[in-house]
């Protein structure tokens, strides 16, 4: 005569009940088991435990409430792929689309490269595609490389054979108005 596969595990056939407990495998022993592995045995078989919540029993970093990252998985098994991930990177927004960042713009963490973003935050004037960090400056009133000073290669310009720099009036003292105003300026932009 066999044993009946389901028993109370009271040391006495019943067939009629089924309450010998439910195992699952936890072979990546991070102490969650796969659901798709049920058993049910008086006792956990080896490498069995009562949990059936990992969604992959092959990676021990994977498990409800796992830290999320940027890996195209879902490590915390809620259903939702790198989403809060702690290894997000800053984006900058590039609206004119010169590819430095806006520095006085929002900043905002994700995964991957969005859309009209870029990892620098070095643009001074981010509606001027023309005005970046990797412009040449030139006399135009503007700060085209967004280095904080105005017209800088026309002052040095002036300087050329000037032995006589005044500390007022002199070219070194014109450069120090011009890039005070050029920081005035990039103030009043970042607090609109
Ligand atoms: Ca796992
Ligand atoms: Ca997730
Ligand atoms: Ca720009
Ligand atoms: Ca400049």
């Amino acid at each position: 005569m066999s044993t009946p596969a389901h028993q109370d595990c009271d040391g006495t056939v019943d067939e009629d009940v089924l309450l010998a407990p439910e195992w699952f495998p936890d072979l990546d022993s991070d102490g969650f088991g796969d659901p798709l592995g049920m058993v049910i045995a008086c006792s956990a078989p080896a490498d069995y435990i009562s949990d059936h919540n990992d969604c992959d029993d092959a990676r021990a970093d994977v498990y409800p409430a796992a830290d999320e990252t940027c890996d195209s998985a879902d490590q915390d098994c809620d259903g939702a792929v790198d989403e809060d991930a702690t290894d997000t990177k800053t984006w900058f927004n590039d609206a004119d689309g010169d590819g430095h960042g806006d520095i006085y713009g929002a900043r905002f963490a994700a995964c991957s490269q969005p859309t009209g973003a870029v990892a620098s935050s070095t643009d001074c004037d981010d509606a001027a595609p023309g005005v970046n960090p990797s412009v040449a400056e030139t006399t135009n009133g503007v700060d085209d490389d967004c280095d904080g000073l105005i017209d800088e290669s026309l002052i040095k310009g002036c300087a050329v054979g000037s032995s006589a720099g005044g500390s007022n009036g002199g070219p070194a003292g014109f450069a120090l108005t011009l890039g005070l105003m050029g920081l005035l300026r990039r103030r009043e932009q970042a607090q609109r």
